[in-house]
């Protein structure tokens, strides 16, 4: 059997005025409760060392970039990958990226037990808008602020699995899982910040989005029989909730671990990945069932287009 313990990590609120370093603290906590319980990987949210700073609407570029890591490890993060190489422990974080040419990206990466970067991921797809939204409860600047991902769904051998990243609004998307599930990705790891409630529609609150995001990472476990491990950055930031609500999913679909709080809060579960090998060797083995001579508007088309109305009396 091959087994891994998997952490996640859930954050609990990061104000604005929270530096890197206190963050960075929180993590560490986090990683001795983890190192207690024999994780092997512990993977942390979207965002993870700073609030959620795509709500706020910024026009000065150098303001913006505050936001964002130049270099990886850095000062602030180099404590998280001393403590992988010390105790053995690979992690996943995500964090803003600003290349060495310049370019934005809202990212992940995944160390191995040594604290080496093994796998990096870039966020595809993007939500929210570009310009101040005056029709919104408050904004979600992620498409001015990010530049889609360039790397594609990758996936990465590490710790004996096969493992892939997608980020927060990646996991509504069946295109995310299927790309790395046609990789034969065994476990997923993936972060959020999602808000509590709907901006464009606040009679869609926690139960629903929960709802949402449950569904969503189930049906992407079990339609590529893999592991998912999805975890949260919760709580009240500055004013503006984010859900918790972080769960590690089996090959099956079915949640194995769930925090209960909407604060820091390590999750973990003892995931058999060989599990993985019975949904791919039958009602989910892709290169015996897959019809791909029919699916070409997935990449060819972007948007729905229904038929033209006709008459039908
Ligand atoms: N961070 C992130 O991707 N959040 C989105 C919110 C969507 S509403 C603009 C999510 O899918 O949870």
């Amino acid at each position: 059997m091959r087994e891994l313990v998997i952490g996640a990590a859930q954050l609990g609120a990061i104000n604005k005025d929270d530096s890197r370093e206190s963050v960075v603290t929180r993590m560490l906590a986090l990683l001795d409760q983890a190192a207690l319980r024999g994780c092997d990987l512990v993977v942390f949210p979207e965002l993870a060392l700073t609030t959620f700073f795509p709500r706020w609407y910024m026009e000065d570029q150098a303001e913006v970039d505050t936001w964002f890591e130049r270099e990886m490890p850095g000062p602030a993060t180099q404590p998280l990958f001393d403590f992988c190489r010390e105790h053995g422990i690979a992690i996943s974080f995500g964090y803003a990226e600003l290349t060495p040419e310049g370019h934005h990206f809202n990212t992940s990466i995944l160390t191995d037990k040594t604290g080496r970067i093994v796998g990096k991921y870039r966020k595809i797809h993007l939500p929210g808008h570009v310009e101040f939204d005056t029709e919104r409860d408050f904004q979600h600047l992620e498409k001015r602020y990010f530049e889609p991902g360039d790397l594609g769904f990758g996936v990465w051998r590490n710790l004996g699995a096969v493992m892939g990243m997608c980020i927060c609004n990646d996991r509504r998307w069946p295109e995310t899982w299927r790309m790395m599930g046609l990789q034969g990705v065994e476990l997923v790891a993936l972060g959020y910040n999602t808000p509590s409630v709907n901006s464009q529609n606040r009679t869609e609150g926690e139960r629903e989005r929960l709802f949402h995001s449950e569904l969503s990472i189930q049906a992407g476990a079990y339609q590529n029989a893999t592991w998912a491990v999805a975890v949260a950055k919760a709580g009240v930031e500055d004013g503006f909730p984010l859900m918790a609500g972080s769960i590690i999913v089996d090959p099956n679909g079915f949640v194995v671990a769930r925090a209960e709080t909407n604060g820091d809060e390590l999750i973990s579960h003892r995931c058999d990945l060989d599990a993985c090998q019975f949904g791919k060797r039958t009602i989910f083995d892709f290169a015996r069932h897959r019809r791909i001579e029919h699916y070409g508007l997935i990449t060819s088309r972007t948007g729905a287009e229904a038929p033209p109305e006709h008459d039908d009396a």
